[in-house]
């Protein structure tokens, strides 16, 4: 269902949102990267979304005739990892997913284990932050089940993902729970192609598709991001990509 915004309550919420940034009301609703001038376009593109989108409303979803021929496949196409490579002859029976940080009861999971799970199919738009974008149907598990089957600490903030090509990113409690965010293993109607990251592909629907990682590793709920990495909560940042690209 649509909700029109008038412009009236997009000035109310504006003023809202700009009002919770200047308040120095920072932590709850701000992304990791706030503290540049930079992050300040990013930081308040972020804060006007968590309040439009509150609802959570799912993005678009398309017909099976929408999908497209040809889904390019980008950056790492297969990884040079030897383990990798390993796992793959052996058709991911032996891979494992670990689930942990702050969460009850951490555990690693088999493909079968996120099989089991009930599944969600959708077909979505990927939109590439270099200008194409293309139509897929994706099958997997909300990550949201996941979340709850390891219990995750109802105060964790964000979720950060390690890929098997060393890409890593995180995203929020927001992003984590939506019911799109999906951990997939299906393509199409197919099992997951190598080049599009098998065995399993995180897609976040309302980010550019930079988000949507590859070759999952490892997921670890946190409630900060300084301590991960370079603290900046995405490898893409060094490359001057923002840390939320949400669409
Ligand atoms: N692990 C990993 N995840 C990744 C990437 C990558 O190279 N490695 N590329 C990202 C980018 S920029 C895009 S557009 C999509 C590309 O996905 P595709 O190859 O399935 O089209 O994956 C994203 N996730
Ligand atoms: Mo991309």
């Amino acid at each position: 269902m649509k909700r029109q915004l008038s412009r009236r309550s997009f000035i109310a919420g504006a003023t809202a949102t700009s009002g919770l940034l200047l308040t120095g009301c920072t932590d709850p609703i701000l992304p990791p990267t706030y503290g540049s001038l930079l992050g300040l376009g990013e930081a308040l593109t972020f804060a006007s979304h968590r309040l439009l989108l509150r609802n959570q409303p799912l993005a678009r979803e398309f017909d099976r005739g929408s999908i497209s021929k040809g889904f390019p496949a980008i950056n790492t196409t297969f990884p040079e990892d030897e383990l990798y490579r390993r796992l793959l002859r052996g058709q991911f029976a032996d891979w494992r997913l670990p689930v942990g940080g702050k969460v009850a009861r951490p555990m690693s999971l088999s493909l079968q284990d996120l099989k089991r799970f009930p599944a969600r199919t959708q077909i979505t738009q990927h939109n590439c932050e270099q200008g194409w974008s293309a139509i897929a149907e994706w099958t997997g598990v909300q990550l949201r089940r996941v979340l709850q089957h390891v219990q995750a600490a109802p105060d964790a903030r964000y979720v950060v993902f390690r890929c098997v090509d060393g890409w890593w990113d995180s995203i929020d409690m927001f992003d984590a729970l939506h019911p799109q965010t999906l951990l997939t293993y299906g393509m199409n109607g197919q099992e997951l192609p190598v080049q599009h990251g098998a065995p399993i592909r995180l897609r976040v629907e309302r980010q550019l598709g930079y988000k949507s990682l590859k070759y999952v590793s490892s997921i670890e709920v946190v409630d900060r991001l300084d301590h991960i990495e370079d603290g900046s909560g995405a490898m893409v940042v060094s490359y001057g990509y923002s840390w939320y690209a949400g669409i």
